[in-house]
């Protein structure tokens, strides 16, 4: 009989809804998953507000009180989809208790913070995770695999992007996003996070960076004060802006490759629009999470009359994590990177094994945000911390 984990989820919006399915989903599709999630208690500040979103996700309890919740004998794993500045707290007072500790992205708001974290948990000796879901869409893990199987050859290029466009009127609320109190950084930690983290997955370390970034609406609407999602509505009363609107930069990998990244809140008509091309010596490889189940592949060792991008629809059995969902061309979405996660956090917890990317690997990532922060103040290249 497989091993049961008892879940504490504490936040339940946005993210709180994406990590819900998936422990509704994951023993459902991948029966062989090593531990069945319980979904305990789901935790929150607002009462009504969190027994409503349990009623809907399906949390058997509700909580008011993270300490409370974390020092629970039943509890064996803390899933963390707070905004930044409460990731630190929840994660050591978690780990201490010795729970399994699975964060969402970016993993904190500082360099310092981050450091704490991993401290706890590998002074703890509990499984830890953080939440970059982007890794295990199946067309980017098998990116991966081309590239591990030598297919892209000496990679030369990494170009990433990932813009949106939900605050360009500029009466769009100050949300806890554009609080750098509250979420540490704008688009480089929200969205910057996840590109840092799939160039360390498939380039490899960073070496130095140097990058700008800009705000473009300095004030914005202060926020009803219940409201606090991605589509609120704001008052008459302005207060400051205090993260970037858009980044951009430009990196050397240990490996001598070059890296370009662009971040933006303000890119219109691209909603999520999360991309990367990576060229090399004996192919390329195209991504766009706006179409998911594709990749695009140039083979550039068969003649040069028959090469050119083409477009692989991944859902074969034989592609990461398929098999388990429908027969091929079948095509799944964005909700199921969210489920592979899980799975993979449920396997290590049942094997004690390692899993990634792990409080180290956010870790590195937070290094990246990092030097990319020094570099837009100093105008100069900044070293990466390794
Ligand atoms: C909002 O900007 C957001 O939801 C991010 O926080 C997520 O990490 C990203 O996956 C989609 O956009």
């Amino acid at each position: 009989m497989a091993q049961h984990v008892n879940v504490a989820l504490i936040g339940y919006r946005f993210m709180g809804k994406s990590h819900s399915n998936a422990y509704r989903q994951v023993a459902h599709f991948f029966p062989q998953v090593g531990a069945v999630p319980e979904m305990k208690v789901l935790c929150g500040r607002d009462r009504a507000a969190v027994a409503e979103a349990a009623q809907q996700l399906g949390w058997q309890e509700v909580n008011t009180d993270w300490r409370a919740v974390v020092r629970r004998s039943d509890i064996d794993l803390v899933d963390i989809v707070t905004p930044g500045n409460a990731h630190a707290d929840i994660a050591i007072a978690a780990a201490q208790a010795g729970k399994h500790v699975f964060c969402e992205k970016p993993l904190a708001n500082t360099v310092a913070e981050a450091e704490r974290m991993v401290e706890a948990v590998e002074k703890a000796g509990v499984r830890n995770m953080v939440a970059f879901n982007y890794r295990r869409v199946p067309a980017v893990a098998y990116a991966r695999q081309l590239i591990e199987e030598g297919r892209i050859g000496r990679i030369y290029h990494f170009r990433a992007r990932y813009l949106q466009d939900w605050i360009m009127d500029p009466d769009f609320p100050l949300v806890w996003r554009l609080d750098k109190g509250a979420a540490g950084s704008g688009p480089m930690g929200d969205l910057g996070a996840h590109i840092i983290d799939l160039a360390h997955y498939l380039i490899g370390d960073f070496d130095e960076v140097t990058g700008m970034a800009e705000t473009f609406i300095k004030e914005r609407p202060l926020l009803a004060a219940t409201d606090s999602g991605l589509g609120a509505s704001g008052g008459t009363t302005k207060g400051q802006v205090t993260v970037e609107d858009a980044a951009a930069f430009v990196a050397r990998f240990t490996s001598g490759a070059m890296g370009v990244f662009e971040v933006t809140r303000f890119a219109g008509g691209n909603k999520n629009a999360n991309t990367f091309e990576i060229n090399g010596s004996k192919g390329s490889i195209r991504f766009n999470l706006e179409r998911l189940d594709e990749l695009e592949f140039l083979d550039l060792t068969v003649p040069s009359t028959e090469q050119g991008f083409r477009t692989i629809l991944i859902t074969d059995g034989a592609h990461p994590y398929m098999a388990a969902w429908w027969p091929a061309g079948h095509i799944i979405g964005w909700e199921h990177t969210f489920t592979h996660e899980v799975l993979d956090l449920l396997n290590a917890i049942a094997s004690s094994s390692a899993v990634a990317p792990d409080f180290r690997d956010g870790l590195r990532v937070q290094y990246v945000l990092d030097a990319v922060d020094r570099a837009c103040a100093s105008h100069r290249w900044e070293r990466v911390t390794r």
